[in-house]
């Protein structure tokens, strides 16, 4: 992209981030946050989309309060509850993009019975994990993503449980879309959110996310010595979930950012409803309309 088109581009993206109101930011300096919505406004500019094209679902957390810095239809629903929230939106109406976002506290712990059945329903929407490895708006406590020994606030000897891998975990649901962005690539990242926002059913989008106040072992840097691309490795088929499987072991050295796993051949929940076989108009042209302004 020539530096004109993606300075047009960067223009038109600002208008869908309002930071300049009244709203306070709670967000530290150096928060992924900041990374990931810039990534995730070019992305919807970059795919044609405008305000009646999509809405966006929060989670409660750090993550979550970014649902008042976005012009845009918002939602923010409750701690670990909000794949069920947004998939409900996204089976009633077929003519929206629904994203989903959520941090590791409420999709590893609160919400994990969600997640689950959102990957196996292969319900049609984005879902944004981001992955700060910790208990960001409560102040610092460890998640199940925190890692072996990191000192957290509540934790401060060192956190001895093994976090769960999150890629492995998503893996053995037989998902239909798993990608891993970082919050401090912003290029690569808002082409993850594109690719998520094509695909059909359910696609997961984990997002690697420094938090410079509380998470101080994996910081920016951190991150940034350990990931690589697997679009630079040679002959890796993202079709084939044992390859997929075997990138995500390593959590520590070589961390794989990109379109990690995709099927396109598994249908998404809502192509699936057998009473609905044949029918040629969607569940939002078939919505009656009544007027209930003289019940008002
Ligand atoms: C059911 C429920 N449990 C706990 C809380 C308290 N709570 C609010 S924010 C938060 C931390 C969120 O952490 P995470 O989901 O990782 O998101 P982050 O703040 O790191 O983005 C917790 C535990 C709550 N609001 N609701």
């Amino acid at each position: 992209m020539d530096k004109k088109t993606r300075d047009e581009l960067i223009a038109k993206a600002d208008k869908l981030l309002k930071y300049e109101t009244d709203k306070v930011i709670t967000w530290c300096s150096g928060c992924g946050n900041y990374g990931i919505q810039n990534a995730l406004a070019r992305a919807l500019v970059l795919e044609g989309k405008e305000r009646k094209d999509f809405a966006l679902f929060f989670d409660i957390g750090c993550s979550g309060n970014g649902s008042d810095k976005f012009e845009a239809n918002t939602l923010h629903g409750l701690h670990g509850r909000i794949i069920s929230t947004a998939a409900g939106a996204a089976l009633a109406n077929d003519k929206m993009k629904v994203i989903a976002f959520a941090g590791d506290g409420a999709t590893f712990s609160e919400g994990v019975g969600h997640l689950v059945h959102g990957v196996r329903n292969n319900f049609p929407m984005v879902f944004v994990h981001h992955n700060n490895e910790n208990y960001g708006l409560t102040i610092g406590q460890a998640s199940s993503t925190t890692r072996l020994g990191a000192k957290m606030n509540g934790t401060p000897g060192g956190v001895s449980i093994e976090p769960i891998n999150t890629l492995e975990f998503v893996l053995s649901l037989n998902p239909t879309f798993v990608a891993r962005g970082f919050s401090g690539d912003v290029d690569h990242l808002t082409e993850l959110f594109r690719m998520a926002m094509r695909h059909k059913g359910f696609a997961y989008l984990e997002i690697l996310q420094s938090c410079p106040t509380y998470n101080r072992l994996t910081t920016e840097d951190w991150y940034a010595s350990r990931v690589k691309y697997v679009e630079d490795l040679k002959g890796y088929d993202r079709h084939d979930i044992w390859a997929a499987k075997k990138l995500v072991q390593d959590m520590d050295k070589e961390i794989y950012l990109g379109l990690i796993y995709e099927n396109i051949e598994k249908k998404d929940f809502l192509s699936l409803q057998t009473n609905r076989e044949g029918v040629k108009t969607s569940l939002v042209e078939e919505v009656k309309h009544y007027d209930v302004r003289d019940l008002i």
